[in-house]
């Protein structure tokens, strides 16, 4: 039997048609309770069944079939769990297929990891103070449009900021059609409106540098101290991050929310799509080139070049893009590699695994 409570549960933990569809085709085998991941680590997963939560392992089965980290459930993915009769742990056996995902690659070992999973807004948090890198924006935007997620950029610490509007307006112009909002936790203005975009059932991920306020938001939201914050004397220390764990919380009057480290150098996934939307307007003008193929460099007819030479096209924003394009050419065919070898290593484990000698008793 497969009980489900998530759609019952108060407040609502974003069950949604799209995982409803994919019941149809799962034989419960015993009783199974479906499940969200509210805290994930490396071989514990805190899930909430919209009654209550419980600390989950992998079922044997399902460790046996991962094949790749991104297959590990995340925060934010729903699964089926078997409840420990009499005591408040389970088994995780199995995650549904995901809406969407934020993906890096772990900084030691390359290898592509879940960061949040079913995220319907994504916060791409920069400080109006030092942080403020239009660039780093542009990276960030391209992997929320990749995710299927919303993106929002939001400003933080604007009460260090002598120019507002014109810097609202710095991000707006590389930013088509993303909403662009300011915060101060010291000032307390914003926050409602942060709050007024995770709507009940949503689920909102905060992106962006450590040291950007991320944490200090979400207490704001929370109304409590729910995440530690750096310490003003940390601030210099660029190599640490505060927030350790991805943790979704509830956003009181609104959805969830899921605190994220601060990732230091962005890596970006399958960004390819993503790179488009943010860079619309450049795409758009390529378009006009006379040639379909332009490589924007002394073709005849290139709308690019005549954009660039009249100040109509930013050249640092069509660098930018350039690089991006680049990059995430190269990551497809990493990726590609990656799956192959991957494989690879699946049948010879199989191999060994059926060479190996039966024991002593057997021969
Ligand atoms: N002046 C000012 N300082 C702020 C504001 N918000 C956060 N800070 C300070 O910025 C520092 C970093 O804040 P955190 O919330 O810990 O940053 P974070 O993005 O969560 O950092 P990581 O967890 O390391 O990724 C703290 O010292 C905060 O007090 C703000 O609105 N104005
Ligand atoms: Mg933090
Ligand atoms: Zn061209």
């Amino acid at each position: 039997m497969l009980t489900n409570h998530l759609s019952e549960g108060k407040p609502s933990l974003g069950w949604h048609a799209f995982f409803e569809h994919q019941l149809k085709s799962i034989a419960a085998d015993g009783n199974m309770t479906l499940a969200r991941v509210v805290e994930a680590q490396r071989e514990a997963f805190l899930v909430d069944d919209g009654r209550s939560e419980r600390w989950c392992t992998l079922s044997g089965r399902l460790r046996h079939e991962l094949l790749r980290p991104i297959d590990l459930p995340a925060v934010g993915d729903f699964v089926l769990v078997r409840a420990t009769p009499g005591a408040d742990t389970g088994q995780i056996t199995r995650t549904l297929a995901r809406r969407g995902a934020f993906m890096r690659k772990a900084p030691e070992t390359g290898a592509l990891q879940i960061v949040a999973a079913n995220i319907d807004v994504a916060f791409v948090v920069s400080a109006l103070n030092t942080d403020h890198n239009l660039r780093r924006i542009e990276r960030y935007l391209a992997m929320v449009w990749e995710s299927g997620a919303m993106p929002v950029v939001l400003l933080t610490k604007s009460d260090l900021c002598a120019d507002l509007e014109r810097s609202i307006a710095r991000v707006e112009a590389i930013a088509p059609g993303v909403t662009v909002l300011a915060a101060s936790a010291v000032n307390q203005t914003g926050v409602e409106d942060v709050r007024h975009r995770i709507r009940p059932g949503m689920t909102a991920v905060l992106l962006g540098s450590s040291g950007s306020g991320k944490s200090t938001l979400v207490n704001a939201l929370l109304g409590r101290n729910a995440q530690a914050v750096q310490q003003v004397s940390a601030h210099m220390d660029k190599g640490r991050h505060t927030t350790t764990a991805r943790k979704l919380l509830h956003v009181p009057g609104a959805g969830m929310i899921i605190d994220t480290p601060g990732m230091k150098e962005l890596q970006l996934t399958e960004a390819d799509a993503g790179v488009s939307q943010t860079f619309n307007d450049i795409e758009q003008l390529a378009a006009a080139c006379r040639f379909s193929d332009c490589n924007h460099q002394s073709e005849p007819g290139c709308a690019i070049r005549v954009a660039l030479e009249e100040g109509r096209l930013d050249r640092d924003r069509y660098k930018s893009y350039q690089k991006l394009q680049r990059e995430s050419a190269y990551e497809a065919r990493r990726e590609d590699t990656n799956l192959a070898r991957l494989e690879k290593e699946r049948w010879k484990k199989i191999h060994t695994a059926n060479k190996r000698r039966p024991p002593k008793w057997m021969r």
